[in-house]
């Protein structure tokens, strides 16, 4: 479909441009009317994955993950692996549906291999 996004002029000669557009905007390109559209994009919703805590997985354990699943600096996967330590939930990371879900199952795989009963959640946010 075309549309008319202005018009190139040249002496006394208007052409209207051609692009992509409405059949709105294709008759008001016939009729040689500028418009222009304006195309909704909507952002991915983000999910925040987090750690649960529980008494039997090793602190070391944790660290372990927010540094490899989550790729947090060393000081970084301490301090949040504390935060979830004393107020039993923390945030390790936010992102779109898919990349959450896949940390998510990467965490629980890892805590399952290792016979550790840590808990990875993920909530709309
Ligand atoms: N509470 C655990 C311990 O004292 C450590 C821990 C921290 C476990 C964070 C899970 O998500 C967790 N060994």
């Amino acid at each position: 479909m075309t549309k008319n996004i202005g018009f190139v002029t040249s002496s006394n000669i208007s052409l209207p441009l051609k692009a992509q557009g409405s059949d709105d905007e294709q008759n008001e390109f016939e009729a040689g009317i500028a418009t222009k559209t304006k195309f909704k994009t909507k952002r991915p919703s983000l999910f925040r994955v987090l750690l649960l805590n529980d008494d039997y997985t090793p602190m070391e354990f944790v660290i372990h993950i927010l540094q490899d699943v989550f790729k947090k600096q060393s000081e970084d996967a301490v301090k949040i692996m504390l935060l979830v330590h004393t107020n039993g939930k923390g945030e390790a990371g936010v992102f779109p549906y898919e990349v959450a879900e896949t940390k998510v199952t990467q965490v629980m795989d890892l805590a399952i291999k290792n016979s550790h009963p840590l808990k990875c959640v993920m909530e709309k946010q």
